[in-house]
């Protein structure tokens, strides 16, 4: 059995609200909620976390080398911009695995370049919010 960290960023907390047709109509409440049973199904924990601020994620990230198998991070915006959330994963020993509830790679151009693929584990982008599910999948079969 091991345990999960599901991060989400900036706005991610807006999910259900707006915009059903990019990121679809499940809250993050759901989207967390559903995490957790997927995890628990496989005797797994799974801890959920949001926050709109990239400091208090990079102390979120720094704190979860201790005690965590993986972390599930939605970065939102700072995706294609953050440097020292890039930098915080480095400084990490556990893996983090990127997801994106839309297809980055199908929108506009500033949001195909992401600054933390080159440090996280994988990427999943463009399943919708089934791409937490496919993340937590990952790290509980390997
Ligand atoms: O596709 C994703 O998961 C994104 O990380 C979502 C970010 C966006 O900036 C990234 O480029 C891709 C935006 C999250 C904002 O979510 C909203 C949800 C509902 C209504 C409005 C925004």
């Amino acid at each position: 059995m091991g345990k999960l960290l599901l991060l989400n960023g900036p706005n991610l907390n807006r999910l259900g609200k707006r915009e059903p047709d990019i990121y679809g109509d499940e809250t993050l409440k759901d989207v967390e909620e559903k995490a957790k049973q997927l995890a628990a199904s496989y005797d797994w924990e799974l801890e959920a976390k949001q926050s709109n601020h990239e400091g208090e994620l990079i102390d979120w990230i720094h704190q979860a080398d201790q005690g965590y198998n993986g972390i599930i991070f939605n970065p939102g915006a700072y995706t294609h911009t953050s440097i020292a959330l890039r930098d915080a994963i480095a400084s990490i020993a556990v893996p983090v695995l990127e997801v994106h509830i839309s297809n980055i790679h199908q929108r506009e151009s500033f949001r195909h370049q992401s600054m933390l693929a080159p440090v996280c584990s994988g990427q999943i982008v463009g399943f919708g919010t089934k791409g937490y599910q496919l993340a937590i999948i990952s790290f509980v079969q390997t």
